[in-house]
C-alpha cells in the first residue's frame, strides 16, 4: 500500500504560463491512435493482495495556515492513496474511532454488494470503536474515490476520503503520473468549519465551500519533467460544486479516460467535473521553468486550482502522440433487446414513506437519524428517500432483471445540475439532448439543467444498489434511491 502524501502529490509535469488571463489549452489531435485492444489473459494483479490500514478518527490539522481544523480522516496521511494492480484484491482493515458510526463506500468499483459500504443497505454501520474488513477484487483500472455513505455532508465535509488507484492500463509509461483531488472547505473568517449544509443551498445548486483546495492544499505547485508527457488524473471529492476544469495555455492535451475508464485519446478543452467525477488527461509539458495552470472555468472569473511546473533538462518526445490506454475491461453493453426505463429527477414538496419488502418476507433493516435528513427537497420518479423519523428504507425505484441490458433515460426536470451515480455497475454514455460527447463509460453522469441523457448498462451485479445524485446534500434530502438487481 502506498500511503505517502508525497507520492500522492507526486512528481509531475506541465505547461504554458501565458498571461494573467487564462487562455484555454488547445489540442491538435488529428492523427491519434485508437485505444489499445483489451488485454488478453491474466490481469496484472491476479493473485495479489494489497493490505491497507484505514483508521478513521479526528485528526486536528492546520491545513491552510489558519489554525487547526478538526479534520476527520482515514489515515495520518490525511488524503490516503491505495494503489493496486488490476485484478488484485484490496483488503482494507478499517477501524472507526470517529464520534459517530460510518462505513466506507468504494465509489465506481464493480464489487460484490456486501462490500459496497452503504449503511443499512449493504452492511450494518461500523459503530465507534468497531472494526470492519473490506476485501474485494478490483476489476477495472483507473482512479476511484472512497468515502462514507452516511452523514456524508459532514463526514466528507470534514475531509473523510481517500483515493484508490487501480494500475495496469498503460501501454507506454508516462513521464509522470500526477493526481489532483479537488475539494472545497466550508470555513468562516476565523478558519473554522461553517455548517456543512444550508437549506438554501441544499434546495438549489448546493452549499458551496468557501476555500478551494487541491490535494488539501491551496493552489499547490506540482512538478513534472519539461517536455514530458504527463498523466494528469483529476478528481472531485467536493460535496457540491461542479468545476469546469481546463488547462491554461498553448499546451497539447488529450482526454484519455473518464471516471477511470479509458477512451481513445480525444481533444480536450474543458470538462464539467461534478462531485466524485474523474478525468485523466495526457499533457505535454512545456520548457523547463514554464508552467501549466489548472483552472475552474465555471466561475465568471476563472479560479486557479493548481499549477504544474516543468523541471529538469527537457525531454525530447517528438510530436504529441498520447499513448492510448488499454481498452476497458468492461464490455460494451449489447443494446439489442435492451429494456428502456425513464428516471426523472425533480424537486418535490413532500416525502414518500415506503417500506422495503425483502424477498424472504422480512423488511430491510432500519435506518437512523444520522443517515437521513429531516428535510426533503428532491425526488426520483416522484419518490423520495423517506424523511427522518420514517425509519425505513424506501422500496426500490426499479427492479432490474439480472443479466439484462438496460437503457436509462435520465431526465433532469430541475434548473440545477445533478451528477447521477450508480453503484455496482458502470454506465455507457450514449447521447444527450443538449451536448455531443464521445461515447464513454462513466459511473457518475452529470445532468445539466433540463438535460436528458441516455446511458446503457448490463445489470449483471445482483443486489440492492444505491442510485443517487452525488451532490451530497441533494442525495441526503431526497435524490437517492435503490435499484434492485435480482
Ligand atoms: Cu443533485
Amino acid at each position: 500500500m502506498n500511503l505517502s502524501r508525497r507520492t500522492f502529490i507526486g512528481a509531475g509535469a506541465a505547461l504554458a504560463a501565458l498571461s494573467s488571463s487564462p487562455l484555454l489549452a488547445s489540442a491538435r489531435l488529428d492523427t491519434l491512435r485508437p485505444l489499445a485492444p483489451r488485454r488478453d489473459g491474466a490481469l496484472p494483479g491476479a493473485g495479489q493482495v494489497v493490505e491497507a490500514q484505514l483508521h478513521a478518527k479526528v485528526r486536528p490539522t492546520d491545513l491552510f495556515g489558519r489554525g487547526e481544523l478538526p479534520l476527520w480522516t482515514y489515515h495520518d496521511d490525511i488524503l490516503p492513496v491505495i494503489r493496486v494492480p488490476q485484478g488484485g484484491r484490496v483488503r482494507a482493515h478499517f477501524k472507526n474511532d470517529l464520534p459517530e458510526h460510518t462505513s466506507i463506500h468504494w465509489h465506481g468499483i464493480r464489487l460484490p454488494n456486501h462490500m459496497d459500504g452503504v449503511p443499512y443497505v449493504t452492511q450494518q454501520p461500523v459503530e465507534p470503536g468497531e472494526a470492519y474488513v473490506y476485501d474485494f477484487e478490483v476489476p477495472d483500472t483507473g482512479l476511484f474515490p472512497f468515502h462514507s455513505h452516511c452523514n456524508t455532508v459532514e463526514q466528507l465535509g470534514r475531509g473523510l476520503a481517500g483515493a484508490l488507484v487501480v494500475t495496469g492500463d498503460e501501454t507506454r509509461t508516462y513521464d509522470a503520473d500526477l493526481m489532483c483531488v479537488i475539494k472545497d472547505w466550508r470555513l468562516n473568517a476565523n478558519g473554522e468549519f461553517l455548517d456543512f449544509m444550508e437549506d438554501k443551498g441544499a434546495s438549489r445548486g448546493g452549499t458551496f465551500g468557501t476555500h478551494r483546495s487541491v490535494n488539501f492544499e491551496t493552489v499547490p505547485t506540482l512538478e513534472a519533467p519539461a517536455g514530458g508527457d504527463v498523466r494528469l488524473r483529476l478528481m472531485s471529492i467536493d460535496n457540491s460544486r461542479v468545476n469546469q476544469v481546463g488547462l491554461e495555455g498553448q499546451v497539447d492535451v488529450a482526454l484519455i479516460a473518464t471516471d477511470g475508464q479509458a477512451i481513445a485519446p480525444t481533444s480536450f478543452k474543458v470538462w464539467r467535473l461534478g462531485s466524485a467525477m474523474r478525468i485523466d488527461l495526457c499533457v505535454r509539458m512545456p520548457k523547463a521553468g514554464e508552467t501549466v495552470k489548472i483552472y475552474d472555468y465555471f466561475a465568471p472569473e476563472p479560479v486557479l486550482l493548481a499549477t504544474i511546473k516543468a523541471t529538469g533538462p527537457g525531454l525530447k518526445r517528438g510530436d504529441f502522440d498520447p499513448a492510448p490506454l488499454y481498452a476497458p475491461t468492461i464490455q460494451e453493453p449489447d443494446l439489442t433487446n435492451a429494456i428502456f426505463k425513464r428516471v426523472e429527477f425533480s424537486a418535490t414538496a413532500a416525502a414518500t414513506p415506503n417500506v422495503i419488502a425483502m424477498p424472504g418476507g422480512e423488511e430491510l433493516n432500519l435506518a437512523d437519524a444520522l443517515c437521513l435528513n429531516d428535510k426533503t427537497f428532491w425526488a426520483m420518479n416522484k419518490q423520495t428517500w423517506p424523511e427522518d423519523g420514517h425509519e425505513r428504507m424506501p422500496a426500490p425505484i426499479l427492479t432490474l432483471k439480472k443479466d439484462r441490458t438496460y437503457v436509462f433515460e435520465l431526465v433532469n426536470a430541475t434548473p440545477h445540475m445533478h451528477p447521477i451515480h450508480i453503484h455496482g455497475h458502470t454506465f455507457l454514455y450514449l447521447k444527450s439532448n443538449k451536448r455531443s460527447l464521445p461515447k464513454h463509460f462513466t459511473d457518475t453522469v452529470l445532468l445539466k439543467p433540463k438535460e436528458r441523457i441516455h446511458v446503457a448498462f448490463k445489470a449483471d451485479n445482483p443486489g440492492d444498489w444505491m442510485f443517487h445524485c452525488h451532490i451530497i446534500e441533494h442525495a441526503e434530502t431526497g435524490m437517492m434511491s435503490i435499484l434492485r438487481v435480482a
